[in-house]
This record gives structure tokens, C-alpha cells and sequence, in this order.
């Protein structure tokens, strides 16, 4: 299989995991990115099984509108049963780094919300170590010079993603040559950082579950 054929087989692993969870008042979140346009996109077929949805960028909300699924405010709803998304990278303990999208703001408050984070993805993103894929770092424009000498300290090699402006109106900082050990510790530390709004290490709130796509099939870890 092609690697859009691997993202195709997990996003329907992930609809037929998520039916066991949904009920017709749920409201599911919904990610970012190429794995989780393919999920929308399947989503459509089960849309009368759920209430509506929390989508975690414009770009996903308006996928979600395009299928007639209702799109919520994240400040109105009281419990989001599921957060599908996808990722960069996935280590052993379902830790994570996320916003290769430039959604990493949303993404890690709807899956704070979520009751259960599913994340999906193809065989390519699952990694002994983190950090082969430069680290997202979103930050307040004004403090992307300060962040970058501090991401230098901590043993990276930051990069402004030129040309990019998140949902939030800020801007990212692509951290490479970290090689993450301990990825609490340095999700801590890099959001100790004055200026920095949010990074891509979901450790602290790591996936509850990985359905990850491979030519035998999807494995899921927990
Ligand atoms: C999103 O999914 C981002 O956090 C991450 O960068 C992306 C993974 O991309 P793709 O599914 O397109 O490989 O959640």
C-alpha cells in the first residue's frame, strides 16, 4: 500500500473504533492534516450517529461544514467523548509530536478536553525517539528571536517556518536536531519559555490510543 493508502486504511479503523463510542447527543473532535482529512471524509457516512463536532482549525471545520456535520464552539460543549488526530511522530508510550499542520494550539486543547485521544497514523510516524521531525513550537511574533536562543540552550537547531501564520495569529518555530528522551521534561521546559504559546510534544496529555497503519494492517496500542 502507498502511504495515502496506509492513512486511508487507519482513517476507517478509526470510524469503526469510534462507533463503539458515540452515541446521537456526541460531540467528537476532530484534528488536522492529511490522516485527518481522510477520517472527515469518512465520517460523512456515520453522520447520523453523532450530534456534531469540535474541529481543531479552520481547515478541518470547514471540511466538517462541506459533509453537512455541525461544527461547535469548543466553549459551548460539556464533554468531548473522542479527539481523532493524526501526527508527525509517535514514540512507545503514545507520546507525540504534533503540528507539522500548524495546528498544535487547538489540537492539544480539544485533545485536553477529549475524554479519550485517538491518534492515527500510517507506519512512517512511529519512531524509538522523538525528534527526527523538527519540533513545532508556536510562538508570539514578538518573542521568535528570544525562543530561538532558548531552543539553542536546550540543544536545537530552530528554524522560523517563513510565511506561516497559525489560526492564532502567531507564528512557529521549527526546532531540529533534538533527539527527546524525555519528552515531559523538555514539554515543561520549552513551555517555561517566555513568549511561547504552545509545542508540539504531546507528552503530558499523550494519546490514550494509537491505531497505527501498516501493510499487515492496523495495530492498535494502548
Ligand atoms: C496534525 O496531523 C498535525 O499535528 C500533524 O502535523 C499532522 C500529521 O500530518 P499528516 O496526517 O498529514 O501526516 O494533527
Amino acid at each position: 500500500m502507498t502511504q495515502d493508502e496506509l492513512k486511508h486504511q487507519v482513517a476507517l479503523a478509526a470510524i469503526d473504533y469510534i462507533k463503539t463510542l458515540i452515541k446521537p447527543d456526541s460531540i467528537i473532535g476532530v484534528g488536522t492534516g492529511s490522516t485527518a482529512n481522510l477520517f472527515i471524509d469518512e465520517l460523512a457516512a456515520v453522520k447520523d450517529k453523532f450530534q456534531g463536532a469540535v474541529a481543531s482549525s479552520d481547515a478541518s471545520a470547514e471540511r466538517l461544514k462541506g459533509h453537512g456535520i455541525e461544527v461547535f464552539d469548543l466553549n459551548s460543549v460539556d464533554e468531548i467523548v473522542v479527539y481523532v488526530d493524526g501526527a508527525d511522530e509517535a514514540n512507545k508510550s503514545l507520546c507525540l509530536i504534533k503540528g507539522g499542520g500548524a495546528a498544535l494550539t487547538q489540537e492539544k486543547i480539544v485533545a485536553q478536553v477529549a475524554k479519550q485521544f485517538v491518534c492515527i497514523a500510517d507506519e512512517s510516524k512511529a519512531v524509538e525517539i522523538l525528534g527526527a521531525f523538527p519540533l513545532p513550537v508556536e510562538v508570539i511574533p514578538m518573542a521568535r528571536a528570544l525562543v530561538g536562543r532558548e531552543m539553542v540552550k536546550l540543544g536545537g537547531d530552530p528554524v522560523w517556518r517563513e510565511g506561516v501564520v497559525t489560526d492564532n495569529g502567531n507564528q512557529i518555530i521549527d526546532v531540529h536536531g533534538l533527539k527527546i528522551t524525555n519528552p515531559e521534561d523538555l514539554e515543561a521546559k520549552i513551555n517555561m519559555i517566555p513568549g511561547v504559546v504552545t509545542n508540539g510534544l504531546f507528552a503530558h496529555r499523550a494519546a490514550d490510543v494509537l491505531l497505527l497503519s501498516t501493510q499487515e494492517g492496523v495495530k492498535t496500542y494502548s
